[in-house]
């Protein structure tokens, strides 16, 4: 873990000078855990070519000793004055920040750093982020399969009639807790017959009927990473237009996957499988974008829509989720996590797709 720790850092430092700023104020939680493994609910990063200086108060600090490396430990509830010491004379000039700061935050930044000039960097982290190593490949893969074995188990608790979609939803989550989850991504979507039209239907006390579909869409957290999948069955029958709509969605999550590889654009990640959907005449019904990076957030870098711009690069983990909404009537969505490879993509949900009756 520390060698990746490391190369993280050693790439950190080496975008300073793309991002225009001398060093970087780091206080998303998220992205500090990504560059320290330290997880605790307090801290703060200054990071420049010059020095590292990890601050955290008295609660923290013997975690702090055992996980964070390669920095020098500050012990304060005052990070910017100590940090702003700390850096006095260490000749920066432009400080950067984390764009989605309070604005409190930031003119308390003002006040301490007004010798600098401060720097808003968008995604500075979360554009490292997006390429997963080998430590994160393993953990998410390993999510994944956590999400595979609770959906399988599901099939055989649902009892058409009875069972509720909060029923569903707690025994999903309770399950991938049993295999090993320390929590769920998201609030789990259980969402059956005309409630499975809207693509984030949280379960309700509706029970699931005969002659219904069900789209479950769940995922766990596992050691600091998420899994993000999600499956449509049909209770009992399924009928001539459930089925084609059922085909629609499939063909065109596997249209992605037949294609997905680096270099691919953003906007074919999207418009590749809208194409399949538009042409069964179905494409005004597909109302969202295809889908979004998953990592150590259950929505992170990159964002995938007909408008997004980027080129897919090798190590990406992002989600290939399709669906098909019919107003008043039901939905359809199937989602994978895709991890972006030099000539393809690997699926990591390995759960079934073909359509399921049960
Ligand atoms: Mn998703």
């Amino acid at each position: 873990m520390k060698n990746f720790l490391q190369e993280r850092l050693r790439k950190f430092e080496t975008a300073l000078d793309e991002a225009g700023v001398d060093g970087i104020l780091v206080t998303n939680l998220t992205n500090i855990y990504y560059l320290t493994g330290f997880s605790g609910t307090n801290a703060t990063l200054f990071i420049s070519k010059k020095r590292r200086v990890f601050v955290t108060d008295a609660r923290y600090t013997l975690i702090a000793k055992s996980v964070v490396t390669g920095f020098d430990l500050v012990e304060t509830r005052d990070a910017l004055t100590e940090v702003a010491k700390l850096i006095a004379n260490d000749r920066l000039e432009t400080i950067g920040f984390d764009s989605q700061v309070t604005y409190s935050f930031y003119q308390q930044m003002a006040t301490v750093f007004a010798d600098f000039e401060l720097k808003s960097v968008t995604n500075f982290v979360e554009t490292l982020r997006t390429i997963k190593d080998e430590v994160e490949v393993a953990t998410i893969r390993h999510a994944c399969s956590i999400s595979d074995k609770a959906f399988m188990d599901v099939l055989d608790f649902i009892k058409p009639g009875q069972t509720t979609e909060m029923q569903v939803a707690n025994f999903l989550d309770f399950r991938m807790r049993e295999y090993g989850a320390t929590g769920v991504s998201f609030e789990t979507i259980a969402a059956s017959g005309y409630r499975s039209a809207m693509p984030h239907g949280v379960a309700s006390e509706k029970a699931i009927e005969t002659g219904e579909s069900l789209t479950m869409d769940f995922g766990c957290y596992y050691n600091h990473y998420v899994s993000d999948m999600t499956r449509t069955i049909h209770i009992g029958q399924v009928n001539d237009q459930e089925r084609e709509i059922y085909d629609v969605v499939l063909r065109a999550n596997k249209a992605l996957i037949d294609k997905a590889q680096a270099g691919l654009s953003y906007a074919d990640f999207d418009g590749i499988p809208r194409a399949v959907i538009e042409a069964a005449g179905y494409g005004a019904n597909f109302t969202h974008g295809i889908g979004h990076g998953i990592g150590l957030d259950i929505h992170e870098e990159p964002f995938f829509g007909p408008t997004a711009s980027g080129v897919l690069q090798a190590g990406m983990m992002v989600t290939d989720e399709p669906g098909i909404y019919l107003d008043g009537q039901y939905g359809v969505r199937i989602e994978d996590d895709l991890l972006i490879t030099e000539t393809g993509c690997e699926i990591l949900t390995l759960a079934p797709k073909e359509l399921i009756v049960i």
